[in-house]
């Protein structure tokens, strides 16, 4: 498959229904079944796969090879492969269904593969604690390019987290120290305590999208399948209210992002793939 330069981001296989769109805001998370086409989806496992083998210096350090764990961080930077996917995918399309946003610019994209055995977890927590960025319209789209059950380690959401007041600590899956900011509260022991959290899970295939905003708590198991390797793709996206908000213990970014605070996200590293009518 060729790389491509495009002008607009293609529509999706379908817009999302009014009762999903409801969904998200109740709940804080939807499954979207069969909203990418077959081979946006053949594009997105073959980006992972060029990442895969040539990391960035970043991925390199966040990866736990041992223990069959890729990850990788602003993937589309490096990339041709991701770039088609930034401004070519119906993910920015999605976005701006969801976000209620007419611009929408894209935040960074992630990845969490893990190979089958994989013992590396990616413990409960939520996003944007670890973000520097202040707003509103903000939200996260996973997309998986083979078929994810919990088996393969599918990620898990408690239902309506978003609406709590609660701000905890962000632990990575390398548990990263730098980005623990004390002044937060621990994530509850989830695991431990089932019955009383609604835990949502989906079975996944190929075209489905998972949407969650960036206060949902999430997290995922190991991959205890022997044979399904887990691909995870995030892509995350921003409308008009998001403003850079540096902050002590956040994810540190690109430093060419030229922003100061207070700035709407924008620029070169943010670019604005849907501008507003
Ligand atoms: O794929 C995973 O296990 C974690 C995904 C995640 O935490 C995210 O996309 O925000």
């Amino acid at each position: 498959m060729l790389i491509m330069r495009f002008d607009q981001p293609e529509q999706p296989k379908r817009s999302l229904s009014e009762s999903e769109v409801a969904s998200l805001k109740a709940d804080g998370v939807i499954r979207a079944p069969k909203v990418l086409s077959d081979s946006w989806v053949e594009r997105i496992a073959m980006a992972i796969e060029h990442t895969q083998e040539s990391p960035s210096k970043l991925g390199e350090a966040l990866s736990l090879k041992d223990r069959g764990f890729t990850s990788d961080l602003f993937m589309w930077l490096q990339s041709d492969y991701f770039k088609d996917i930034v401004f070519g995918s119906p993910l920015a399309r999605l976005a701006q269904q969801v976000l209620g946003s007419s611009s929408v610019t894209h935040w960074y994209d992630q990845l969490f593969l893990k190979e089958p055995g994989s013992t590396v977890p990616t413990p409960w927590h939520h996003d944007l604690t670890f973000w520097p960025i202040a707003g509103e319209q903000i939200i996260s789209m996973w997309i998986p390019v083979n078929n994810v059950t919990s088996e393969s380690s599918g990620l898990q959401f408690v239902r309506g987290s978003h609406r709590w007041s609660n701000r905890f600590k962000a632990i990575t899956p390398d548990y990263n120290s730098y980005m623990i900011n004390p002044e937060l509260e621990d994530m509850p022991d989830i695991d431990s305590n089932r019955e009383q959290y609604e835990v949502l899970a989906w079975d996944l295939e190929p075209g489905d999208v998972l949407i969650f905003h960036p206060l949902t708590v999430h997290g995922s198991q190991g991959n205890s399948s022997l044979t399904d390797r887990r691909w995870g793709f995030a892509s995350r996206w921003v409308g008009e209210d998001v403003v850079y908000d540096p902050k002590p213990h956040t994810m540190p970014l690109p430093p060419e992002h030229g922003l100061d605070p207070g700035d709407k996200l924008g620029g070169p590293i943010f670019p604005t793939v849907l501008e507003g009518a």
